[in-house]
């Protein structure tokens, strides 16, 4: 957007590049002196100023006290959710101009890459806590437009658990860490949150997604994102249309497994952060599509839910998803404080174009992000920290405040004035002036919840009919084993009563593994969150609506399965490998976008069965199957028997086998398999359909072998293996 300056001086061209903008507030010390913060050079670092060399240390050290004070106020308070994350930078293009729908200039012109800024982040844990808890992710976009920033502050989950804001603090109340004891840490599996959720029926849909897959994503990389409520889009001709916004990963939706996602918090609770960071480094940049569903406004009441209830989505069978534009994260940060834990979103940075819709959980946000960036960030001028700027200027007449960083020139911070010319100027909607959409709204004010926000149950059931069966049983296992951690007994029995609202099936396996009963006659559809006067409509009046019995959308089973792009595969290998497998399948798996990384009992190299040094990655103390997507053994006699003895080894295979992953062999390790508990499951054959169904590839031929271990690792996972459950390892 040209300011006005700007548009006098056509000559001027706009600057996108947040990377540059970012550069004059960088500093490197390389090669430089030290220096106090004022600049004076250092001459001794390694001793405080004292009297004599064994005497007590003297207040008149300037450098002593600025550098400890520094340091002891290096903490700020961590968000008060979403406090454990990673960002990285990136771009966004649109691929159409969007103008039918929305007059947003970043939406409009597909030669313009906006530079965005991204943060991942779990919900309920603190910054120190693991990336693999059971929870939500937050998938928060900052676009540096022409227009301004324009923040997308969404979840990995289209749904939330409360319809309204005013719930918001109760919500997180009762997740966090029970006050008394400040126990769990980033777990959802304790007595307050399973006793708000029993009493909060609205919540069961959103529990179904929390309890699914999705809330134990693969990688960042690999969760989709959903901007949660209804927004508006507003074109040039001011005609406004409903939109939600989502991201579709290119790599697919993939999640780990719970046994696999407790063990990896053990190993390495950072694995979401190093494989976004690794990611990057290495040059594989991360991608979604921006779709969005539209619905004109006049369509606005066609639905049988309300848009505006943020506890429902809308199917992509009744608004298909178009994809509009393309993300891709390039760039790590320089400095995680200075830039991931400061920069401050908000749902109510939006540009010309985006607009709000009604929806109660959204306008409560609109106040809480600036209100928690106040305490947060210390004072009103968060907005002047380099990653928060704008690439466009900041003209107005706010002035002051605790470490304000512009110098504003002149006398004049008012308006109108007539001593500065009346600058800075409004603008005009043709100039780029943000205008508010101008809804009708004839109302009388009240404290209440529509009646259509009232069907709790149709959509949870949608989502649960919609999972394939392995999908249901993660959901049934995830259910058992946090409302098998309550001790109250009571919490238990309401669950199973809200869960046989959403599934009678459900509620009795889930029953089952608690080994109660489920209630005949649940003190359901009664929602505890109904004010003490009642809520004005009527709730037993409510008709349970859903037409639609199953989404394909929802099923992380129907994702894309065609790519081994970026996965990593571990090679057990010793002294005597066979060098020649062992080259070509990895080079195969390389060229298909893979990472290979080649284990063995002792770090640095192997020596194969020709004299060929081969370098190590990782010895078996290092490394852990959990961090692979697929293990393979190679071939070459000594090897194989090295492999075979080492009990690391055995269980590494194991447990991959545990984890649903393909699992490749030399038909010449054939004893390093025997000496699994899976030896008994190999496939007598190896067709592409027994491949796709077992995930497991033996082979002489290791050309022909790989093409087939591409295919299974492709797939991801083999959930069907968890059948027989009760799996060693
Ligand atoms: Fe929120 C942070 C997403 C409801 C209040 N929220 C925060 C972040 C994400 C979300 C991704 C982290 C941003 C970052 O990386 O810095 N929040 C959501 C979604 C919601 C939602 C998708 C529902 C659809 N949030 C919500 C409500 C409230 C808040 C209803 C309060 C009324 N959220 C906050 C907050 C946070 C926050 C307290 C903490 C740190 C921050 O804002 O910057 O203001």
């Amino acid at each position: 957007m040209a300011t006005k300056k700007d548009l006098e001086n056509p000559s001027l061209q706009p600057d996108n590049d947040k990377t540059s903008k970012l550069m004059p507030h960088t500093a490197d010390g390389n090669g430089e002196f030290l220096t106090t913060n004022h600049g004076l050079r250092i001459n001794d670092d390694q001793n405080s100023l004292k009297a004599g060399e064994r005497g007590a240390t003297l207040l008149e050290d300037f450098i002593l006290r600025e550098k400890i004070t520094h340091f002891d106020h290096e903490r700020i308070p961590e968000r008060i959710v979403h406090a454990r994350g990673s960002a990285a930078h990136g771009v966004f293009k649109v691929y159409e101009p969007m103008g039918a729908v929305t007059k947003a200039g970043f939406l409009n012109d597909p030669a313009i890459e906006t530079p965005v800024f991204v943060r991942f982040s779990t919900v309920a844990g603190s910054r120190g806590s693991s990336d693999l808890a059971r929870d939500v992710r937050g998938f928060a976009v900052k676009f540096y437009t022409q227009e301004g920033n324009f923040d997308l502050v969404g979840n990995n989950m289209p749904v939330f658990f409360i319809q309204d804001a005013i719930k918001f603090p109760d919500l997180i109340h009762a997740v966090k860490p029970e006050p008394d004891s400040e126990m769990p840490q980033a777990a959802s599996a304790h007595d307050t949150f399973w006793d708000f959720i029993s009493l909060m029926p609205e919540s069961a849909h959103m529990i179904m997604w929390v309890m699914s897959d999705r809330a134990l994503p693969r990688s960042y990389r690999m969760m989709e994102g959903f901007g949660v409520h209804t927004f508006r889009f507003v074109n040039q001709e001011e005609v406004s249309s409903f939109v939600k916004f989502l991201w579709k990963p290119l790599l697919g939706v993939h999640a780990v497994a719970w046994d696999e996602a407790q063990n990896i918090s053990g190993k390495d609770p950072d694995y979401h952060r190093r494989d976004l960071w690794d990611a990057i480094e290495s040059g594989n940049f991360p991608e979604w599509e921006l779709g969005v569903q539209i619905v004109p406004e006049e369509d606005e009441f066609k639905f049988e839910f309300d848009l505006l209830d943020p506890t429902k989505l809308i199917p992509e069978e009744l608004v298909p998803v178009q994809r509009i534009g393309k993300l891709t994260l390039n760039r790590n940060p320089d400095n995680f404080f200075a830039e991931t834990e400061q920069v401050a979103y908000h749902l109510g940075h939006v540009v010309p174009g985006i607009d709000f819709s009604n929806d109660p959980l959204l306008q409560g946000r609109l106040f809480s992000y600036t209100d928690t960036q106040l305490l947060r960030l210390g004072g009103p001028n968060f907005h002047e920290i380099p990653i928060n700027r704008p690439v466009v200027p900041v003209h107005n007449n706010q002035r002051d405040g605790h470490m304000r960083q512009t110098i504003n020139r002149g006398k004049t911070s008012y308006g109108p004035n007539k001593i500065g010319d009346n600058f800075p100027l409004q603008a005009k909607a043709s100039e780029g002036g943000f205008t508010t959409y101008p809804e009708r709204i004839d109302a009388r004010k009240v404290r209440a919840r529509s009646k259509s926000f009232f069907d709790h149950f149709s959509q949870a059931r949608l989502f649960f009919n919609s999972q394939s069966d392995p999908e249901k049983n993660h959901i049934v296992d995830a259910l058992s084993f946090e409302l098998g951690k309550l001790k109250t007994v009571s919490i238990r029995e309401r669950m199973l009563g809200i869960l046989s609202m959403i599934d009678k099936s459900l509620a009795a396996e889930v029953a089952f593994a608690l080994r109660i009963s489920v209630p005949q006659d649940p003190e359901l559809p009664m929602n505890h969150s109904i004010p003490a006067d009642g809520n004005p409509a009527d709730f037993d009046s409510v008709i349970f609506k859903g037409s639609l019995i199953s989404s394909a959308a929802l099923s992380m089973a129907n994702t894309p399965k065609d790519s081994v792009k970026t996965r990593k595969i571990a090679f057990l290998a010793a002294d005597g490998v066979d060098e020649e497998s062992l080259k070509t399948v990895k080079d195969a798996l390389e060229a298909a976008g893979a990472i290979v990384e080649v284990i063995a009992p002792r770090l640095n190299y192997i020596i194969s069965k020709n004299d060929v040094e081969i370098p190590v990655d990782h010895s078996f103390l290092t490394a852990a199957s959990v961090f692979y997507d697929a293990v393979y053994v190679p071939g070459g006699t000594n090897s194989v028997a090295t492999v075979e003895a080492d009990a690391d080894a055995v269980h590494f295979l194991n447990e991959a086998f545990k984890h649903c992953k393909a699992v490749a062999a030399d038909a010449s390790a054939m004893q390093v398999v025997e000496a699994t508990y899976f030896s008994k499951k190999i496939p007598a054959e190896f067709s592409d359909e027994t491949v796709v169904r077992e995930g497991i590839v033996i082979g002489e031929d290791a050309g022909v072998l790989v093409d087939k271990f591409i295919l299974a690792i492709s797939q991801h996972r083999f959930w069907e293996r968890e059948k027989p459950r009760k799996i060693p390892a």
